[in-house]
């Protein structure tokens, strides 16, 4: 069995947590998996003649420097990511791993404030400080992927 290991600073996060607790858990869906690829059309194409998966929406979102293709899978979506410039952290994280791969999760919330706040109050590294526009008219936040098991997590209110 794991060793549960107690730090300086975990009673007041165990405080935060449970004052944050609700009565429903924070995130109710996964709204997203983002697979980030240097191809967006090729990314596209791998799924259509792989599993019949359509594109759902395409948008353009010049803050972070990406284009995306949704495509839906039940009630969620696979996200295609691809960088629009070369200053993009798509792009840098593509060329560091030298290949596409699994960027981040996208989880719905009720209230993204809300949830950002939770996680803030827990002591944990966030990349919005507030919450700020999403692709497809949504309300963002991004939490740091060494704050969060090496994943990078985007809580999402649509
Ligand atoms: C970097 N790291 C990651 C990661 N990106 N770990 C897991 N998943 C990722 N996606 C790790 C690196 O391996 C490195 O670990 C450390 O984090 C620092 O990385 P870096 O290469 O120095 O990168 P930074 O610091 O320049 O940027 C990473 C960071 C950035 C996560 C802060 O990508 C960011 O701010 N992301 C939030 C915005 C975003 O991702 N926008 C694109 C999707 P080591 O161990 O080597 O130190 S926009 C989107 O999706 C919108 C359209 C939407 O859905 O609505």
């Amino acid at each position: 069995m794991a060793q549960i290991t107690r730090l300086p600073g975990d009673d007041d996060k165990e405080t935060a947590m449970s004052e944050s607790a609700q009565d429903r858990p924070l995130l109710t869906e996964i709204d997203h998996i983002a697979i980030a690829v240097p191809d967006l059309d090729e990314g596209i194409a791998y799924y259509r003649e792989t599993f019949g998966a359509t594109v759902d929406h395409r948008e353009i979102v010049e803050r972070d420097g990406v284009e995306e293709a949704l495509l839906k899978v039940a009630e969620s979506y696979v996200q295609l990511l691809t960088p629009t410039r070369d200053d993009s952290t798509v792009a840098k994280w593509l060329a560091n791993r030298g290949g596409p791969g699994i960027h981040h999760v996208g989880y719905r919330v009720d209230d993204c404030a809300a949830a950002l706040d939770a996680v803030k109050r827990q002591g944990f590294r966030v990349l919005d400080e507030q919450p700020r526009p999403g692709s497809r008219g949504t309300t963002v936040a991004f939490i740091h992927p060494k704050d969060a098991l090496g994943t990078l997590i985007e809580l999402v209110q649509e």
